[in-house]
Formats: structure tokens, sequence, C-alpha cells
């Protein structure tokens, strides 16, 4: 069985999510022989050589669930982009690309964060290509960790107020995103998180019957999307 979690928005000031967080990877990830993460996990990731306790403790768990020979795969969020390779070897998980394919049966799905398909908004975009860039990543993690954790703080509080100010409609995913991505994939299947709106939508594109898939964020509950065989379904707990 593949399990998927996205959005977990995980961070020290939230103890309610890391216990959920430790309850899905202590009784319910057992159950799976694979385990994808689609982006923010974390609130905010500084640099693999952040060396917190609650990080290590976190890597800790996804260490003991890929030594158990299950296969772990992760992507980056707009909130741990800088998720990297000392996390990687640390997890014994492999970091996938923005647009990963995945069989299901004889479909094609496609696994993403989501936000990259967030067309409308554009401010987004623009600070996407920015935090995306080598160039800026490398400036970041040149500074001491105190500084990165400030400067964490700052774009989580401008992220906040934005999204504030922002229209319900541009936070969502553009109708044309989806159907280019599966169209260039021939993919039939779109798992996403993201956006926070969890469902399973029909959709038709170019004729074809296809479906998108949203996973929830975390917060009273947690969630999970279980694909086995050819079955999907949504999961959650607390
Ligand atoms: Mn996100």
């Amino acid at each position: 069985m593949i399990h998927f979690i996205s959005d977990l928005h995980l961070c020290e000031e939230r103890p309610d999510l890391t216990a959920l967080f430790n309850k899905y990877m202590n009784e319910i990830a057992p159950h799976s022989n694979e385990l994808y993460v689609l982006g923010d996990l974390f609130e905010s990731w500084i640099g693999d050589d952040d060396d917190s306790e609650f990080a290590e403790s976190i890597i800790a768990q996804f260490k003991a669930y890929s030594d158990s020979g299950k296969k772990l795969y992760f992507q980056h969020g707009n909130r741990d982009f800088l998720l990297a390779d000392e996390f990687s070897k640390q997890t014994g998980g492999i970091i996938i690309d923005e647009v990963s394919p995945l069989a299901i049966g004889d479909q094609k799905a496609l696994l993403m964060h989501g936000d990259s398909l967030c067309w409308d908004d554009v401010d987004y975009l623009k600070f996407r290509q920015m935090v995306r860039s080598q160039e800026w990543q490398n400036q970041l993690l040149s500074q001491p960790l105190a500084v990165r954790r400030a400067i964490a703080a700052d774009l989580r509080q401008k992220s906040k107020e934005a999204q504030e100010n922002k229209a319900e409609s541009i936070c969502d995913v553009h109708p044309q995103a989806i159907e280019e991505v599966l169209q260039e994939n021939k993919a039939t299947i779109l798992i996403h998180g993201h956006t926070h709106r969890p469902d399973f939508h029909d959709i038709e594109i170019g004729g074809k019957h296809c479906q998108r898939i949203v996973l929830s964020d975390w917060g009273e509950q947690g969630n999970y999307l279980t694909v086995n065989g050819t079955d999907i379904e949504s999961h959650y707990f607390e």
C-alpha cells in the first residue's frame, strides 16, 4: 500500500501537530510499503544543518521508516523548498521532482505539491522564482542559523499577511494549469496538496475522464491518502 501526506506544516510552536505526526509514523505508516510526502512537511525549513532537537526528532522517525525497508519520498513545498541532500541522507528518503509520475493500475498519475498550479497568484509566483534560484538559496544558506531563523519567521509573517488580502480564487489551482500538466505528461490522475481544499474532482480533459485528488492539510486531524491497487482513499485520524 502506498501512502501520501502533505501540508503537515510541522513546527516547534505546534506540539499538537507533532503529536499527530508521531502517531501517524508509529501506528499508521507501518501499514504502508511506500510513503510520499508531497510538500510542506515543515512550516519552514532553514537548511539541512538545522541542529534543533525538533528537526532531529522528525528526521529520526523517517529514518526508522526507511530503515525498516520501506520506500520514502519527499517533494518540496513552498515552505520547505530548502530540504536537500543531507536531509535526504539522514532520513533515507529520496527527494523527487516537482512533477513526478506514478503508475496507478494502468493509469499514469502525477504527484505535485501544487503551488506552481496557482497561476492567478502572480505575486507568489514571482517570489517562488526568486527563492528557487540557486543564487538566492546559496546566499541564504551562507547566513548563520540564527539569522536564517529570523528571516524564515519574517517570511512567514509576510506570507500570512499577503494571504489575508488575497481573494479565495487566487489561492486555488488554475483549471488551465491542470489541463496542461496532465496533457503534457499524458497522465489522467493528479495528486497534490498545498491548497488545503481536500477533495476528489472528476474532470474531463480532451474527452478523457481525469481525476484531481487534493490532500488535506493537518490541523485537529491528520490526513493521509492510500493507494491500494487502483483504489484511492482519503483517511482522517486524530
Ligand atoms: Mn503549500
